[in-house]
């Protein structure tokens, strides 16, 4: 029996999922990361950094429309928008695709994955990169929210798990970072793994949060190529009316941006920020 090659995800002890590579695309160690491409036939292209999934193309739609849109169309009026990260470039497009949005910035660390998700997965960008409204920013993401005398709308960290770069931006320091970097009325989201298996990172992001941000909470989806359960991401504003609109409100928000999407709309938006007792319970002791 022939088998095909397979790549294995590392990130979770003692349980994983993996997928055959249907056609090795690009393999390599970049100044920051490991960083492979190959073709999968379940899930189309896949971009794994350090033995974790970033991204595939059957199922990115999820999780950038989801980081995109629910805090933008939340806030209502924003014109400027920091991604943290993104180098595929799928948030960046969700995020060109708001006519009120006036600036976009994108920091990402690591020049290579731009360009290589450029090549190798040009449905991401989808051309976004040409946005006049876009700039480009290689750098570290902390070193950026600390220094810049730039005020935002909402903030998006596209980031990778704590683990190797990604792990400085789940510190206190690129918290405060970013909240200073907000406007009054701002919004800071964040990817924050799997709460299942990894329900210590909400427990510590909402913590450190806690001290910056006076109303911190998660938003979910799930994601079927982030194993393992729902997806929860990091919300905190200083405002808690922005995640409790009503349905009206976003109805006429999306209709007036005219987005059509494939997995947000309305109703999941407002429903996207019930969670699990399981994480309520984790969580309270935090908020205390
Ligand atoms: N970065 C988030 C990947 C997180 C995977 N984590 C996990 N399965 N726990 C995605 C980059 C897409 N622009």
């Amino acid at each position: 029996m022939s088998e095909k090659p397979t790549w294995n995800e590392t990130l979770h002890n003692g349980f994983g999922q993996y997928f055959s590579v249907d056609q090795p695309l690009y393999r390599d160690k970049t100044d920051h990361q490991d960083l492979v491409i190959f073709e999968n036939a379940a899930f189309g292209r896949i971009m794994a950094l350090d033995g974790v999934v970033q991204t595939t193309e059957r199922d990115e739609f999820i999780y950038h429309e989801m980081m995109a849109h629910v805090p933008i169309l939340a806030h209502g009026a924003a014109k400027s928008v920091l991604i943290i990260g993104g180098g595929d470039g799928g948030m960046l497009r969700e995020v060109t695709r708001h006519p009120g949005v006036e600036s976009i910035t994108m920091v990402e660390i690591d020049a290579g994955v731009v360009s290589f998700c450029q090549q190798y997965l040009p449905n991401h960008s989808a051309g976004a990169y040409a946005d006049p409204r876009f700039t480009l920013v290689i750098d570290d993401g902390v070193n950026f929210v600390t220094q810049t005398q730039q005020k935002f709308d909402v903030i998006i960290s596209d980031c990778t798990d704590p683990i190797g770069p990604g792990e400085s931006l789940f510190t206190s320091e690129f918290y405060a970072g970013c909240k200073n970097a907000l406007h009054p009325g701002g919004i800071f989201v964040a990817q924050n793994g799997v709460c299942f298996l990894q329900q210590d990172e909400a427990v510590t992001s909402h913590r450190k949060l806690s001290h910056y941000f006076s109303d911190v909470s998660f938003y979910q989806a799930a994601v079927p190529t982030y194993y393992g359960g729902i997806m929860t991401f990091a919300w905190a504003s200083d405002n808690p009316a922005l995640r409790e609109l009503d349905l009206p409100t976003l109805t006429s928000r999306f209709a007036a941006a005219g987005l059509r999407c494939r997995y947000y709309n309305p109703a999941i938006h407002l429903g996207s920020f019930a969670l699990p007792q399981y994480l309520l319970d984790a969580l309270a002791p935090a908020a205390e």
